[in-house]
């Protein structure tokens, strides 16, 4: 199972990622996690990251896909993975088209989440109170927003065209979000 979580900052990737990675027997891969990882332990990468992320900028997409290429090398993504907040870009979704290829798969379905923007900025400040995110701050917030439909809805029509979206209501419990994401993938037919 190859799948891609998208929806706009907030709309609860994360949180549904694991559920959904679990079930498939797959590593849930989060672009944003691995960033804060390097970042937190000072690597080069996290140095650079961490610049753009504090502004609630996408980091260049050359640092990025290197990254993703390797992650999706190791061996435990060789039967399938689901991919958090990855692709982000047009140019991402071409690199990421190429890393599919190359293994000889295909992708298997994308999952949007929705949801109302203002309940994504009240939920971001409410995980900035837990757990101190240097970009959940409102006016990071509303920069990442805005860089999600410049830059990230455009791939949505991209995706439905090749027939593999499937838009989920992220709006209520999150078991009741899981429930719907499951209720669309089992109509995804398994190729
Ligand atoms: P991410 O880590 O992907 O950040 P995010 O969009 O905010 O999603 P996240 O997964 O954290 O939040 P979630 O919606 O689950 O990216 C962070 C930064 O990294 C980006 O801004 C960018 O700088 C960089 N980056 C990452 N990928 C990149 C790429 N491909 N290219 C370039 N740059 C990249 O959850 C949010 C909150 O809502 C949580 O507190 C959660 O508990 C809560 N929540 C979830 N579901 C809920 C529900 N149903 N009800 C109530 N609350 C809920």
């Amino acid at each position: 199972m190859r799948l891609l979580l998208m929806g706009p900052p907030g709309a609860g990737k994360g949180t549904q990622a694991k559920f959904v990675a679990e079930h498939f027997g797959v590593p849930a891969i989060s672009t944003g996690d691995i960033f804060r990882a390097n970042v937190s332990e000072g690597t080069p990468l996290g140095i650079q990251a961490k610049a753009y992320m504090d502004k609630g900028e996408y980091v260049p997409d050359e640092v990025t896909n290197l990254m993703v290429r390797n992650r999706i090398d190791e061996p435990d993504a060789a039967p399938g993975f689901l991919l958090d907040g990855y692709p982000r870009t047009l140019a991402q979704v071409e690199e990421l088209d190429g890393m599919i290829k190359h293994t000889g798969h295909q992708l298997d379905a994308v999952v949007v989440i929705t949801a109302d923007p203002e309940e994504l900025v009240a939920r971001l400040l409410q995980r900035a109170q837990v757990e101190g995110r240097a970009d959940d701050t409102e006016d990071v917030i509303r920069r990442r927003q805005e860089l999600y439909a410049a830059e990230t809805e455009p791939l949505i029509a991209v995706y439905k065209e090749r027939g593999l979206v499937h838009e989920v209501d992220g709006m209520g419990e999150v078991e009741d979000v899981t429930k719907r994401i499951f209720d669309a993938l089992d109509v995804v037919p398994q190729s």
